[in-house]
């Protein structure tokens, strides 16, 4: 995420992972790491919202429609929106590229990118134990556990 005077952010997530369409696209993200301030973390288990479907953890209100623009809104909406309508270095609400914590509420990120880690990624239940030997000094061996990173 770029700010309009050229500042880097980065908000590294070591869970992302979007539910299936029968769980209304479910968020699950956590595992924050990065210079942004983890602000995104409480989005996590919010259903996608829309314009025209309202499944946000808003009770009394309807984010995707506030806003113009789907995204997985918590309560009163929310700190972070990635989604919001293009409108320059500030804005009045509604729109922009909003991480609270970085932009405030009235000024917006110039750019954002959301992407897979180019890295390792374990995904839920493709951990598995594997087996090691480990050496000994003397030449004996005893055996290990560790857990294998799988490949995406
Ligand atoms: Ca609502």
């Amino acid at each position: 995420m770029t700010k309009f005077d050229g500042s880097f952010y980065v908000a590294h997530y070591n869970t992302f992972m979007v539910g299936a369409a029968a769980d209304l696209y479910e968020l699950t993200v956590s595992g924050y790491g990065g210079n942004a301030t983890d602000a995104f973390s409480s989005n996590s288990g919010e259903q996608f919202s829309t314009t025209d479907q309202d499944n946000d953890g808003y009770a009394s209100g309807h984010c995707g429609n506030l806003y113009g623009a789907g995204w997985w809104y918590p309560h009163l909406c929310g700190t972070v929106f990635l989604n919001g309508a293009y409108a320059g270095a500030s804005h009045s609400g509604g729109t922009g590229i909003v991480w609270v914590p970085i932009t405030g509420t009235t000024s917006s990120f110039e750019t954002v990118v959301m992407k897979k880690s180019s890295g390792f990624v374990r995904r839920r239940g493709e951990q598995k134990q594997v087996k090691a030997e480990e050496m000994l000094p003397q030449g004996g061996q005893k055996q290990v556990e560790a857990e294998e990173m799988l490949p995406q």
